[in-house]
């Protein structure tokens, strides 16, 4: 088991959110909503829109998503799904818990306002400009930006997926 911070499309309510309930690709289980202590840039980039937490703390804003345990077989899904380590790395990340929604043990609950570590698909690999685009507080595909994020099978089926 493995706790994973996402900020991005696999938030509740973004376009990727349903593969973290798919069990062909594995177990997850929503235990809180949190921030990272530090300020990181989250940005939206390419001609998709994707959205990435540039590894530079102390710039942007302390970001806000959601801490997930995940199995083993889903923790290899997403490093699948998140081109790990080319596009993300995952990386530790420390956070301040905002609310707790786990459904288990008491033990492995944090208290609100706690600070605790989960992993993170965050990137150094970025391009040059990128640190200087728009950052966001927190990631919403249909916030006011619109740079609606575009789904990976839109971009197969239109067969660009790889430049
Ligand atoms: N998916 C991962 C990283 C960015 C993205 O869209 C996430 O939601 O945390």
């Amino acid at each position: 088991m493995a706790r994973v911070f996402v900020y991005g499309t696999l938030k509740r309510g973004q376009p990727n959110n349903y593969r973290m309930f798919d069990l062909s690709n594995g177990k997850a289980e929503l235990l809180a909503s949190a921030r990272t202590t530090q300020k990181y840039p989250l940005i939206i980039a390419t001609k998709y829109n994707i959205p990435f937490l540039l590894n530079i703390p102390g710039e942007g804003h302390r970001v806000r998503g959601e801490i997930y345990k995940v199995d083993d077989k889903m923790l290899a899904f997403l490093d699948d799904f998140e081109s790990c380590p080319h596009m993300y790395q995952r990386n530790l990340v420390k956070l301040e818990v905002e609310e707790w929604m786990g459904k288990g043990d008491e033990e492995e609950k944090v208290a609100a306002g706690s600070i605790t570590e989960a992993f993170v698909y965050s990137t150094t690999t970025y391009q040059p400009d990128w640190p200087s685009l728009h950052s966001y507080e927190s990631y919403d595909s249909h916030g006011d930006h619109g740079l609606e994020y575009e789904i990976r099978e839109s971009r197969e089926r239109r067969g660009t997926e790889d430049d």
